[in-house]
């Protein structure tokens, strides 16, 4: 297997390219650098989590034999070093459930498989570990696509099991029957079907293998009902048998030394850094190689937290939503360092006016990213942590031969910008609360060592603007297929991965609507997440679109969650968001004066026995800014509405 299933090849992180023999937990144990630095809470709680799954580990590892094949699925589980799945049971994964519940692994009964697939990439975003949901066949895999499909769009480390119609009865339409290998066959790295019970060991090993070495991302195990019934050996570890799985990790040289000559001879130097610096652990490297370079650096939507906000060289997020300054920095830039991004359409814009007069460093761990999109004039391919090292050494050699890079009128020109086009917001011609106030404000009281989860839309990008991240895992969000529904579950997920450490979903009132369910789990399961419902009334992001470009022709955007439809006789507010919160066992609050916000945060900070929601009432006619149309040039960016920047052409 030389390449995943759609054609992304891979390759192995350095620190978790585990051979066959290599130990028993590929992917799992302890959280690698990734992961969030916790509270001292939470640093105990995750300790303490890490001891039970290592002593399960090796108490798992003991061969047994006449066992059955469901038996060896959760033995192989423990023994490779799982601490939590999520799902739902069903009639063909049903022998799994039956060891599943003398096991000390422990499950977290969700309310809808998305709401698993979800929570397995939440508790993976912020742990550094693989996530784990379960699903029976036929509906229960289905309910899975649209997870699986979210975490490979964000090379999420997931491991799906499902299970499957008797082995008999595949192909025959049989009840409950889906296939769900061919349909995940796209939006996973790799897939199986599990034909014997005396392979459950090597199978369970390679997922979790290959779900978390070179560019993580999602794998499925379907294993048929009379396979999980069967009476099989077990013995741990099994040989990883992935022939053609080779992940490149370590640089070439020369590549990096022709970066590093770049590097030292650009005048308008720009780190484009995406999230597959998060994933290799990378983010004191990348420090060190801003501090080194002197460069400007922007994080993508997929990397917020990889270089803190608050150093003076981060210009924040580019994009279609990104600021003016960290927008034309990249438009620009003599030279873009790529470093685990994917020249995605939202970064760039319409691709051939982008960054026009810009050489191309493009570093990333799987080759098929390089060049994809836009041609790279040093392609390396390895492993962002040792590629940043790699290329640090480089970068040194160039400095102490007297190659050292005047970057003096670039931030010049960089300050300007940043001084006249900073992010800001109005404030709701009708007087409702601002719904980039009360984020800002969530930012700001629960601080930088609270996670953030978010759905997508309006307050999605809000979020991402107006929170400052200064740490690894700290804002998770779904970045690359837009899943609407995200954030709760994805809380749940992190929370259970993190307990000691505060964890906000920021959710619309139409992603909220999608998957809210999982607030019964939370609330049952003692995973108390909180949830800030940014309530516009509408599904915002697209009503913004039907305003600029639809002559505000508002057609099924309007939500009835601010009162009833204008005009209608009743303003009703459907759902209650609060009455709907205490329905599902949470605390529900309300807000809708500025005059309030602070408080009712604290109120929400204070309550750590619960779920906690909170309904933000805010404006509906808040728009996001800066904005790039779709489609459009990054050269047209639009600070605010009918608000184009003057860039002072020929400064730079
Ligand atoms: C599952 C899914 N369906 C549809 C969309 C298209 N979409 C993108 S943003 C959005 C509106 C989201 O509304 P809300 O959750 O209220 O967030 P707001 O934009 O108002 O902050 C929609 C419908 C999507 N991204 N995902
Ligand atoms: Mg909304």
């Amino acid at each position: 297997m030389s390449t995943t299933n759609t054609g992304r090849t891979a390759a192995a992180h350095p620190s978790s390219a585990a051979g066959p023999s290599a130990g028993p937990a590929p992917g799992a144990g302890p959280a690698p650098a990734t992961a969030v630095a916790p509270s001292e809470a939470a640093a105990q709680a995750t300790l303490g989590v890490e001891t039970t799954a290592r002593s399960m580990a090796e108490a798992a590892a003991e061969p047994v034999s006449g066992i059955t094949g469901a038996q060896s699925l959760v033995r192989s589980l423990e023994a490779v070093g799982v601490e939590v799945v999520f799902g739902i049971p069903g009639g063909a994964i049903l022998p799994a459930y039956d060891p599943l519940f003398d096991s000390a692994l422990r499950h977290v009964l969700v309310r809808h498989e998305q709401g698993a697939g979800h929570a397995a990439t939440g508790y993976a975003q912020a742990t550094g570990r693989v996530g784990v949901c379960m699903a029976t066949s036929g509906p229960g895999a289905t309910n899975l696509v649209t997870p699986l499909a979210d975490a490979y769009m964000d090379s999420v480390p997931m491991v799906a099991i499902t299970g499957q119609v008797p082995t008999a009865a595949i192909g025959t339409d049989a009840f409950q029957e889906a296939d769900i290998r061919g349909i995940t066959m796209p939006v996973t790295k790799h897939n199986f079907l599990v034909t014997d019970a005396a392979e459950i060991p090597q199978k369970i090993a390679e997922a979790f293998h290959l779900a978390s070495t070179g560019r993580p991302g999602p794998v499925l195990v379907d294993i048929p009902k009379d396979v999980l019934q069967a009476t099989t050996d077990f013995s741990w570890p099994p040989r990883i048998d992935l022939p053609g799985y080779k992940p490149t990790t370590r640089p070439h040289g020369k590549q990096v030394r022709e970066a590093a000559a770049l590097i030292a001879a650009a005048r308008q130097p720009v780190l484009y850094v995406g999230g597959g610096v998060l994933k290799a652990g990378a983010a004191e490297e990348l420090a060190e190689l801003a501090e080194l370079t002197g460069a400007p650096v922007v994080t993508t939507l997929m990397a917020r937290g990889a270089f803190p906000d608050s150093h003076r060289q981060n210009l924040g997020m580019p994009g279609m939503h990104g600021n003016v300054t960290a927008v034309t920095a990249l438009q620009k830039a003599d030279l873009l360092v790529a470093l685990g991004a994917r020249f995605d359409d939202r970064v760039t814009g319409e691709l051939s006016s982008f960054a026009p007069n810009a050489a191309v460093v493009h570093a990333d761990i799987d080759p098929a990213e390089i060049g994809k999109n836009r041609k790279a004039d040093v392609p390396i391919v390895g492993d962002a942590k040792a590629t940043i090292v790699e290329l640090l050494t480089a970068l040194r050699a160039e400095h102490e031969a007297g190659r050292t890079p005047d970057l003096d009128a670039w931030w010049e020109q960089l300050e300007d910008w940043r001084t006249r086009y900073p992010l800001g917001y109005d404030w709701p011609e009708d007087g409702m609360l601002s719904p980039q106030y009360v984020i800002e404000r969530l930012g700001a009281i629960a601080g930088p060592d609270a996670i953030y989860a978010s759905g997508v839309g309006q307050h999605q990008m809000w979020a991402a603007q107006f929170i400052s991240y200064e740490k690894p895992g700290t804002w998770l969000n779904s970045g690359g297929l837009g899943t609407m529904g995200y954030a709760v579950p994805a809380a749940m997920g992190a929370k259970y991965g993190m307990p000691g450490t505060t964890v906000w979903a920021i959710d619309g009132d139409g992603c909220f609507q999608m998957t809210n369910q999982e607030l019964a789990t939370c609330a049952i399961e003692g995973i108390p997440i909180k949830v800030a419902v940014i309530n516009n009334g509408n599904l915002g992001m697209v009503r913004q679109w039907q305003t600029l470009f639809y002559e505000g022709r508002y057609s099924n955007t309007h939500l009835n969650t601010h009162g009833g439809k204008e005009g209608a006789p009743r303003q009703v507010r459907i759902p209650d968001f609060v009455t709907l919160a205490e329905a599902l066992g949470c605390v529900g609050l309300r807000c809708e004066s500025k005059d309030d916000v602070d408080a009712v945060i604290e109120k929400a900070m204070a309550i750590n026995d619960a779920p906690v929601v909170i309904d933000f009432i805010v404006g509906s006619d808040a728009q996001v800014w800066p904005m790039v149309a779709a489609g459009a040039s990054n050269d047209e960016i639009l600070a605010a509405r009918d608000v184009r920047p003057v860039f002072g052409e020929g400064q730079v």
